[in-house]
This record gives C-alpha cells, sequence and structure tokens, in this order.
C-alpha cells in the first residue's frame, strides 16, 4: 500500500503546525482541542493500521474526561476493551511526531514493523463525547481511516465505556453481548432489574438517589438507562448540560474539591453519584443532618465490592483480589486487608497497570480512588460460577446476575453505580452505613511545577522515588515525623507537574507533611 493519499489529505486538511515532542501518554493524547486536529487525523491512519494488525475492530474515543470544556483528547481502544498496546503507542508517538510528508515513511515503518497485511480490510469504532469540539475532531479521526483504505462506524455521542463495550462485543462475536448502543443499556438494566425483582427498599437502603451527569454524556446515558430500567431506582438527574461540562461538579470536582457539586440540592441523607465527563468514573457524596460532607470515592466502592463478591465466592475455590494504587487511603487497604481477608496487589497509576494486575487473580476488583475501575472475572470463574449457579447454589445464582451489570471492559461510572446500589441494597445499608466501615487517613494532595518532571522516577508502583537522588531519603526523614504519615512523589502522565500525595492521622498534619515534600522537590 503506498501511503500517498494519506500524506495528501494530511498537508491539504490536517497540517502540523507544532514541532514541540508529544507523547502518547496514559490518557492517549490530550491538550487543547484546537492544537489536535493533525493528532486525530493521524489517529485515524493509526486505527487503520491496528485494525488490520489484529484483524479486529479498534475504537477511537474522543474526549478528554474530566478535563475542562477547551480540552479534547484522543485514545484508542484495543480489541477486548483494553487500553492500545505498549508497543502501539510507541508507534502513535512516532506518527505524530513525523513532519506532514514524514507521515508516509512512518506509516512504512509501522507496516514492516508489525507486518501488517494491508490488503486486509479494516474496520474503526469512533465514540465521542459532548464536547463542542468532539464533531470536528471526530471528522478528522474518520479522514484518517477513510485515507489508508478503513471503514468506519461512527456511534456519535457515547460514553467511553460504551465504546470499550460495542468493540469487544464485536470482536468476540457478540458473546459478551450485542455489539450496539441499545444491547448495551438492555443488557445491564435487565440484569439490574432481576436483581431488584424481590422489592426495591431493604433493611436502611432507600433507593433514592441524586445524580450528577457533571453536564456530560453520562446525564444523556442515565436517562437512557431510567427508559431501560422502570421502577428499580428512584434516580433524579441534576448537571445534564445545562451547565458548563465538569465545572464545579462531576466526579473530578467532588474528589479532588471534596465538596458538594453545584447544581445537585442539598437535600440531607441522600446519596448523590457524580460521574465524569466521559462517564468512566463515579463518586459517591451525602451531607448528613447537620449539612456536614462525606464523600465515597472509589476506594470505598472497591472495598464494598470485594467484601460483598468475597462472600459470594466462599466455596467455590476462586482466587478474588483486589489492585489498587498508592493513592488508595492507607485505611482502604487496612481495612480489606485485615478485616475481610482480601488480598491486595499494589499497581502503578492508569487503568492499563490495574486492569493487567487484576488478571491475576479469578476475579479481580480494580479501582483508583479517583473512581475508575471495575471486576474481571477469568474464565475458569464464569465457569465455576456458571456451573455452581445452574446446580442452584444460592450465591453463585446471585454472582451470576450481579456479572451482567458489571461492565468488565473498563471503569464505567453506571456499570459501577448500579453495582453499589446492589451490594448496599443486599446489605440494607443507608449511605452513612456504608461510610461508617473504615474510616478514610485524611489526606492532601498537591501538584508541583518543575523545569523537568522526568528527572523525577520511580519504582515500586511508584511509591518510591528513584531519582533524583537522596529525594527518597528526604522524603523518609520528612514522613517519620508524623503519625501514620505517608507520601510518595510521581510524576504526572497527563499534565506538566509532579504530583504529591501525602496522608496522616490529622488533616492538619497531612497538610503540613504534603507541604513539606513539595518543598523538597520543588
Ligand atoms: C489517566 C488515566 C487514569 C489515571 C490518570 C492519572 C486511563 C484510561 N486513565 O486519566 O487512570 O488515574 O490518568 O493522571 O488510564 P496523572 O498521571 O496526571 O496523575
Ligand atoms: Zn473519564
Amino acid at each position: 500500500m503506498n501511503f500517498t493519499e494519506a500524506v495528501r489529505v494530511a498537508q491539504e486538511q490536517y497540517p502540523k503546525k507544532v514541532t514541540k515532542p508529544i507523547k502518547y501518554g496514559t490518557a492517549g493524547f490530550r491538550s487543547r482541542a484546537d492544537a489536535l486536529d493533525f493528532i486525530m487525523y493521524r489517529m485515524g491512519l493509526l486505527a487503520g493500521l491496528r485494525a488490520r494488525d489484529t484483524s479486529s475492530v479498534i475504537g477511537v474515543m474522543i474526549t478528554a474526561s474530566h478535563n475542562p470544556v477547551p480540552d479534547n483528547g484522543v485514545k484508542l481502544v484495543d480489541p477486548m476493551g483494553e487500553m492500545l498496546a505498549p508497543a502501539w503507542e510507541v508507534h502513535a508517538t512516532t506518527l505524530v511526531n513525523a513532519t506532514d510528508e514524514g507521515i508516509a515513511s512512518a506509516l512504512e515503518g509501522i507496516v514492516s514493523e508489525a507486518h501488517i497485511d494491508t490488503s486486509k480490510k479494516a474496520l474503526v469504532f469512533v465514540g465521542r463525547d459532548t464536547r463542542p469540539s468532539s464533531n470536528r475532531l471526530c471528522d478528522a479521526v474518520i479522514a484518517g481511516v477513510t485515507a489508508v483504505g478503513g471503514e468506519f462506524k461512527d456511534f456519535g455521542i457515547v460514553s467511553t465505556p460504551i465504546l470499550h463495550y460495542v468493540v469487544t462485543c464485536y470482536n468476540d462475536g457478540g458473546k459478551y453481548g450485542e455489539a450496539t448502543v441499545q444491547g448495551y443499556y438492555q443488557k445491564i438494566s435487565r440484569a439490574f432489574n432481576k436483581l431488584r425483582s424481590s422489592g426495591t427498599s431493604n433493611g436502611n437502603y432507600d433507593p433514592v438517589i441524586l445524580y450528577d451527569g457533571a453536564n456530560g454524556v453520562g446525564a444523556l446515558a442515565m436517562s437512557e438507562f431510567l427508559n431501560n430500567m422502570k421502577k428499580s431506582l428512584n434516580v433524579t438527574i441534576f448537571n445534564k448540560g445545562e451547565g458548563v461540562l465538569n465545572h464545579l461538579c462531576g466526579a473530578d470536582y467532588v474528589k479532588v474539591q471534596q465538596k458538594w457539586p453545584e447544581g445537585v440540592p442539598k437535600t440531607q441523607n441522600v446519596r448523590c453519584v457524580s460521574v465524569d465527563g466521559d462517564a468512566d468514573r463515579v463518586i459517591y457524596s451525602y451531607l448528613d443532618s447537620d449539612g456536614k460532607f462525606y464523600m465515597l470515592d472509589g476506594d470505598k466502592i472497591a472495598t464494598l465490592v470485594a467484601g460483598y463478591l468475597q462472600e459470594l465466592v466462599k466455596g467455590l475455590q476462586l482466587k478474588l483480589g483486589l489492585v489498587q494504587t498508592a493513592y488508595a487511603n492507607g485505611a482502604s487497604t487496612a481495612y480489606i486487608t485485615e478485616k475481610l481477608g482480601v488480598p491486595v496487589a499494589c499497581a502503578k497509576t492508569g487503568v492499563k497497570h490495574l486492569h493487567h494486575m487484576a488478571l491475576e487473580f479469578n476475579i479481580g476488583v480494580y479501582f483508583e480512588a479517583n473512581g475508575h475501575g471495575t471486576v474481571i472475572f477469568s474464565k475458569t470463574a464464569r465457569e465455576a460460577i456458571e456451573t455452581a449457579a445452574q446446580a442452584k447454589n444460592n450465591s453463585a445464582e446471585k454472582l451470576s446476575q450481579v456479572l451482567d451489570v458489571i461492565n468488565e471492559t473498563v471503569g464505567d461510572a453506571i456499570s459501577d453505580m448500579l453495582l453499589v446500589e446492589t451490594v448496599l441494597h443486599a446489605r440494607g445499608w443507608s449511605v452513612s452505613d456504608w461510610n461508617d466501615a473504615y474510616t478514610d487517613l485524611p489526606n492532601r494532595q498537591m501538584k508541583v511545577t518543575v523545569a523537568d518532571r522526568a528527572v523525577i522516577t520511580t519504582t515500586d508502583a511508584e511509591r518510591v522515588c528513584v531519582t533524583p537522588e537522596g529525594l527518597q531519603n528526604t522524603i523518609n526523614k520528612i514522613v517519620k515525623a508524623f503519625l501514620k504519615g505517608r507520601s510518595f512523589v510521581r510524576p504526572s502522565g497527563t499534565e506538566d507537574i509532579v504530583r504529591i500525595y501525602a496522608e496522616a492521622s490529622t488533616q492538619e498534619e497531612a497538610d503540613n507533611l504534603a507541604i513539606q515534600v513539595a518543598c523538597a522537590v520543588y
């Protein structure tokens, strides 16, 4: 195949105007939307090649998730819903850093290195969030796919987890579900309705939810779910798109600012579910009778879910484990290992690392504290559960229904919410009962800007600094002075900054620790 058409379209419609090196990071390429057109086009080209390379459908999602409206981004989805393979992240980086004329030789290089048969058909699924720039950028992706002779299917505005779902379903021949948006809503809501068939209330559990759609696609997705879910839950949707995407609301705002989202009435003792701009993260929060704010993040969700599944798998000889990152609150790790006896593994930040580590268990629950996560079941686990369910084992029957509520292909805010609701309902818990399971250690996150964040390198799942020399020693010394102190620093994979995390026995101490460590980095 020759790539003269790819070069022509690049030069005429998507010329590159920057020379600064750009890297495919943890979240793909992400920046201000007006600098992304040539990148989108090239990711279309790459998706066309990757589809041929894997003889499968590849997904391209256009979103900047929880970031502000002027930003956008692009991520490729591999055949089974996974994040793009590392070797192809390198190809993505090479392709984006080529000149317009250099596209041809960059593509040829990828074809020869990956031994791609370019005569094969290529099909790419494209989805986008609600950002005003997403439509234009979607056209650029499609132009790229077309310029390498590929075909595309445009799913329009969808959540990130929906795109992962349809890609997976299409590639496994429909075993996981029907590869359509409707198929996704129906599978998950049908399973949830079934779990609720015995009634919607139980003990302290009340099926009332205030839903914060972050003014994005999560609001659309929830109203679609509600159409399918009849009366299983009593959800009121706020931040439907009348305000600015992710602005003072949504999962990232609630988690980072530790504040109730604007646009949602301050009803006491009712849980609020906040999702992010592409609906792959979820954070719960509530106000008590005094109006005091409480947040239940990915750690709270992970421990709730892992504890419940651990009970259901008893007797099935399956190994269940939880994967967290260094950001997991120390109290959550202590609770889940010491109280519930669930083994915990720690992975580097980024979904692909957690997902990969979760595969080592028969049932792997993985969650980032920011609310991104899911549960994955190995083939062995599925078979064991189905066999036991057919033999009328009660827990296994329940587990097999719970399985269909979960979107295993990636973290999915709404599917995760339905899973949390399932566990709370089963336990007869109110949101404060859930919150009382353990108390988070006070913590603080900070960011500092340094000349070159790449000078900081880490090991041990980012918990220890390797370079610059001496930094880890200094951190150790600082931490020693704090009761229950823990702190680490890592270069961000998505912004040009260094992140600092600190926890200690009081908020004041955690703040103080974070500041001292930040000073050591700066
Ligand atoms: C990306 C990651 C997310 C991670 C975040 C960390 C994926 C799909 N997303 O959004 O998992 O928590 O980056 O950002 O992997 P940071 O490196 O800037 O802290
Ligand atoms: Zn997101």
